[in-house]
């Protein structure tokens, strides 16, 4: 369901929380993998009601596949969707109809690839995937990173689609740059995976703010800022405006706060009060950040209401509300 339904729709109370079941059928949830009962893994969660990429990543994670596969196949999906226009193809340019891709992928070991102001490519967490294990740089960034995955065999696309195109033309009739997203206008997926093994991986990819400034890169291909992974602790990831999660390093912040034994709700509380208490006199922006620990419990928050994350696992596959800072 679109976001912009889905807030017009949505009976969220205050509380803020209620599951809506994906369409698939419970047969999706097979048994091929079984949790103990003192955890919830294999497990895939993602930002945003992205079920087709949860699906995607279920799909890896049940077939004893790894959570690297998982993160990174799971992301593709909305890479490859061209009527998301935050990700990958058809991702809304910048000021100057330069569509410039960022995305980053983290392993169990601690190991992680990004590729930022990518232009041409249509998946750069594959990009990313590439640099983090063909390379002894964890980012590469521009015309070096489009020519590494030429050299990889990444073949060259126009991003920019019509739909796109028309809105960007249609935008620079007033070219009134707005450095804050609207909190109708960003759908970066960020998502995280544990596998049978327990061993947790993440992914995150965006083409960022819509009308950047030419060269902008914001958090999502930043280790620690829109992504960050410890297997021994759990991981989280964020969408929205990129320079405040950057500002407060937001998904380090948040693994660092699980590891002082918050729950990954209470950590990502945590994360959008830090990030409030830096912006006393403004609130016209989004962000949500969603976490995962070790067992394989989750949470999320946001500032304001309408953010909600996809959840995977032999408990069903859910969009999730999530609790906000500003309630409605
Ligand atoms: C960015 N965090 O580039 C990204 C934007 C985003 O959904 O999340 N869009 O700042």
């Amino acid at each position: 369901m679109k976001r912009r339904k889905f807030l017009k729709n949505s009976t969220l109370t205050t509380a803020g929380i209620f599951f809506t079941p994906f369409l698939a059928s419970s047969k999706e949830i097979n048994t091929k993998t079984k949790p103990s009962s003192a955890t919830n893994f294999p497990i895939a969660i993602c930002t945003w009601n992205f079920g087709n990429a949860t699906a995607k990543a279920w799909e890896v994670l049940n077939a004893n596949g790894n959570s690297l596969d998982a993160v990174q196949q799971g992301v593709m999906v909305e890479e490859a969707n061209i009527n998301n226009q935050t990700v990958g193809v058809g991702g809304r340019p910048d000021r100057d109809g330069n569509v410039t891709l960022d995305a980053c992928i983290m392993d169990k070991e601690g190991n992680c690839g990004a590729v930022a102001y990518l232009q041409n490519i249509a998946s750069p967490v594959s990009v990313a995937r590439k640099v983090m294990e063909e390379t002894p740089h964890v980012m590469l960034v521009g015309k070096g990173a489009e020519q590494f995955a030429y050299e990889k065999g990444f073949k060259k696309i126009n991003l920019l689609t019509e739909k796109s195109k028309k809105q960007w033309l249609e935008w620079r009739k007033k070219s009134e740059y707005k450095p804050i997203i609207n909190i109708e206008n960003h759908d970066t997926i960020g998502m995280l995976a544990i596998d049978k093994d327990g061993d947790i991986s993440g992914a995150c990819t965006t083409s960022g703010m819509a009308y950047k400034i030419g060269g902008r890169v914001g958090d999502s291909p930043i280790i620690g800022a829109g992504l960050f992974v410890d297997n021994e602790i759990g991981a989280a990831t964020a969408t929205g405006v990129g320079e405040e999660v950057i500002r407060t390093v937001g998904s380090f912040l948040i693994v660092e706060l699980m590891r002082q034994g918050k729950t990954p709700q209470q950590a990502c509380e945590e994360g959008v009060k830090r990030i409030m208490a830096k912006n006393k006199d403004k609130t016209d922006f989004q962000i949500g950040f969603i976490a995962i620990n070790k067992k394989g419990e989750t949470g999320s928050y946001c500032i304001h209401p309408g953010f909600t994350y996809r959840s995977y696992s032999q408990k069903g596959h859910y969009n999730i509300p999530s609790d906000s800072y500003i309630k409605r």
